[in-house]
């Protein structure tokens, strides 16, 4: 269990295992994917290595300023060089940056590599909402627009509900292809360890796989223009049988709404 949370939790008597932010919280939301956890546990460890550096560093200080000042070491000794202590001090920070380093590279080909996907989704931003396609399912896609504070029901979040969640499976491997369609955005789930940017005319892609069924929150994290702080993106994972139970429900609107439209035009 992770300390500071866990301190803030009895500090604050915030829930403990939120997928989205809550009051006074300091450090990272708990985590809800395998990816997440490797960088909190890559951020805990550089923590960990940077609190003994920077102890190490200030006790010299104190022993330099005090051992070498000027009544306690009138006559300051003239040498300039020391072969052994300038090799130790080159030595060991590479030998630090290598440990970390490893680690390191490690993360970033693991949130790089896509593994085999058992879905993909495409999410596209918008000035200002994101828009959701299923290419697997019949082109089923939605937008999804922020819901204003006078039209929040009992429970919902401020500034982090919208209209048509984001529904996905959990515990599956999704593929997750990133872009635009007017300006930069960025799609970014602090719980699920991901951050892409959106970019018009070009296509990234990410992937992660939601530990269970759940609500999760995140927010556009690249300045979009004047609405960039009204796009939030919900997450709503469900476990394999309501997923396909939404799939097929999304699927017979679709075909009734389509099937509307050519009556229409026939007539
Ligand atoms: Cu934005």
């Amino acid at each position: 269990m992770r300390i500071l949370p866990l301190l803030l939790t009895i500090s604050f008597g915030s829930t403990l295992y939120a997928k989205e932010p809550y009051d006074w919280q300091l450090g990272f939301q708990a985590p809800s994917s395998d990816v997440m956890r490797s960088v909190l546990n890559l951020h805990d460890f550089v923590l960990i290595m940077m609190t003994v550096i920077t102890i190490f560093v200030l006790l010299l200080i104190i022993y330099v300023v005090i051992r070498f000042r000027r009544k306690a070491n009138p006559n300051p000794s003239k040498r300039s060089h020391n072969a052994i202590l300038e090799t130790l001090w080159t030595g060991i920070p590479v030998v630090i940056l290598i440990v970390m380093a490893i680690p390191s590279f490690k993360l970033v080909y693991k949130q790089d590599v896509i593994p085999e996907a058992d879905m993909t989704i495409k999410v596209i931003g918008h000035q200002w909402y994101w828009e959701y396609q299923y290419p697997e399912h019949e082109d089923l896609s939605f937008e999804s627009f922020l819901i204003p504070d006078d039209e929040l029901q009992e429970g919902d979040v401020r500034l982090l509900t919208v209209d048509n969640n984001l529904v996905l499976p959990a515990n599956k491997n999704i593929h997750v292809l990133v872009t635009a369609g007017d300006v930069l955005h960025s799609f970014a789930m602090p719980s699920l360890g991901v951050k892409k940017d959106a970019v018009p005319g070009r296509l990234n892609e990410t992937w992660f796989n939601i530990d269970e069924p759940g609500i999760y929150r995140g927010q556009c994290s690249e300045i979009c223009g004047t609405g960039h702080g009204y796009m939030p993106i919900v997450i709503e994972a469900l476990n394999e049988t309501d997923f396909n139970k939404w799939i097929t429900e999304q699927k017979s609107k679709l075909a009734m709404a389509k099937n509307i439209n050519n009556n229409i035009i026939i007539e």
